[in-house]
């Protein structure tokens, strides 16, 4: 059952006088979360990224400034999101090769559906394309 790379919408609570609340429920996710990381004072000429997952299923979100991130699926469909919002986040299905760049103030939060396991990532884009 192979699924689409998705934005997803959080929504916000809050006003410009108090600020600003998102939550990210179970029913906005699509899988139970296993981990969560974060990257961050990433150079804005380092492209980060350029592997894929034979299981993972992760959500990118955009704490702060903005992340342009390259998606190809595992049947070749390109994608490219713009995150410079904290109330949206990108769902990433397994089997998608990606790639992010970053702006100087970006922090990324990544919510994952597994522990970390370097043996579930395809680092070789050949072997991607098989
Ligand atoms: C992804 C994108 C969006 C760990 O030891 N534990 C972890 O949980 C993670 C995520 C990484 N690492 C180690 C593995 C590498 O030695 O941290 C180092 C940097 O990881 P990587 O080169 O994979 O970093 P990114 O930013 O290219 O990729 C990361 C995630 O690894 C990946 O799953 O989809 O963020």
């Amino acid at each position: 059952n192979y699924k689409k790379p998705t934005l997803i919408d959080f929504s916000r609570t809050g006003d410009r006088s108090t600020g600003y609340i998102s939550i990210a429920e179970k029913e906005k996710l699509p899988f139970v979360p296993k981990r969560i990381y974060w990257t961050y004072f990433t150079p804005e000429d380092v492209v980060r990224g350029f592997h894929s997952h034979h299981n993972l299923e992760q959500v990118l979100i955009a704490m702060a400034g903005k992340i342009t991130l390259n998606i190809e699926t595992n049947d070749g469909e390109l994608f490219e999101f713009i995150l410079d919002s904290p109330d949206k986040g990108v769902y990433i299905p397994k089997q998608c090769w990606r790639t992010m760049k970053y702006s100087h103030n970006a922090v990324q939060m990544c919510i994952a559906s597994m522990e970390y396991d370097e043996s579930d990532y395809i680092r070789d884009y050949s072997l991607f394309k098989k």
